[in-house]
């Protein structure tokens, strides 16, 4: 087993941090949480970008390698003006999370408003047209994202709705990706662990031969705040709300200046990961809701870690 003690399982890239405010071309806040695919060769991410008021915006970044990126002069999406959007989107639009299914790429988001953090899904095949297709949860519901393809004939998605006081990720399934429903717990907070508080889905499902892999974030709340980590899992392919194994450490934890300081310190949250040719992946990642880093992860070496802590652990 590959691991160093007191080291992450994730490598930082040793250039990070890969997009900072300095990137961006119009005045913003910060530049944090964004999704991850490739179109072709083309590597894009969809920033999350908070504006000079607080409100969150999406705009495009792209790549011909993964490493480094050029910010599109404009935001590509911002709070609707139009009705049912409207509403619901007044506060920003935040933390996407892009799968590409059936010939298209969906985005998930959570819209922010006065009523609290829903579901939204939008649709693009060029990302330069957008369409909004529908407000898919009630509050308070976010980090949600869709697998990549159906699972005995349904749309799948993960999120995260906070029941009893309680962050946990869940699991629903549609038919149309509008209407969701038998909707299951799939995995829960640990007391006492790096994710004792709050957890939810990172990226999208990543699918390998032994289940889908699945990257979350967990939160613990500390005296002088929360800290914000990332662990793994393992979903049974047919069965995706079964957990199959779980990281017990964190494979990120805030460690470099860059996590630990900004507008909210002790923070790595993921959004989006690729998976490049030979298993490698390349995790993108908002530290301290300031800046985007990258990661690399071995999906193998993910799964046997998740593995590995389970052997024996009791798991909630
Ligand atoms: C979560 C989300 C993320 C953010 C994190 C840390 O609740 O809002 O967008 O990165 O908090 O502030």
């Amino acid at each position: 087993m590959p691991m160093r003690l007191g080291r992450d399982v994730v490598e930082r890239w040793y250039k990070n941090p890969i997009i900072t405010l300095e990137h961006v071309p119009f005045p913003c806040n910060t530049v944090f949480n964004a999704a991850a695919t490739k179109m072709g060769d083309e590597y894009i991410l969809l920033l999350r970008i908070e504006d000079l008021a607080g409100r969150s915006v999406f705009a495009l970044a792209r790549s011909d390698d993964g490493y480094h990126f050029t910010v599109d002069p404009a935001p590509a999406l911002e709070p609707s003006k139009e009705e049912p959007f409207r509403s619901y989107e007044r506060r920003g639009i935040e933390d996407p999370r892009i799968t590409y299914l059936e010939g298209e790429y969906y985005i998930m988001y959570t819209a922010y408003s006065r009523y609290g953090a829903r579901l939204a899904l939008c649709k693009t095949n060029d990302f330069k047209t957008y369409e909004r297709l529908g407000l898919i949860s009630q509050p308070d519901n976010k980090d949600g994202c869709l697998f990549p393809r159906k699972i005995k004939g349904r749309y799948v998605r993960l999120d995260r709705p906070y029941g009893g006081g309680i962050g946990n990720i869940w699991l629903s399934y549609s038919d149309d990706l509008l209407h969701w429903g038998d909707s299951e717990v799939v995995m829960t907070t640990r007391g006492g662990f790096w994710d004792t508080d709050r957890i939810g889905a990172c990226a999208p499902p990543i699918e390998t031969e032994q289940g889908w892999l699945e990257i979350y974030h967990g939160v613990k709340n500390t005296s002088a705040g929360p800290i914000y980590r990332m662990g793994a899992a393992l979903l049974d392919l047919e069965n995706p709300s079964k957990v199959l194994c779980r990281s017990a450490v964190p494979i990120l934890t805030p460690r470099e200046y860059y996590e630990r300081v900004g507008d909210v310190g002790n923070v790595v949250f993921s959004c989006g990961a690729i998976l490049e040719d030979g298993g490698k992946l390349k995790i993108y990642y908002g530290a301290a809701d300031t800046c985007i880093c990258l990661g690399f992860a071995d999906v193998n070496h993910l799964i046997d870690r998740c593995r590995l802590d389970t052997e024996g652990a009791d798991l909630e």
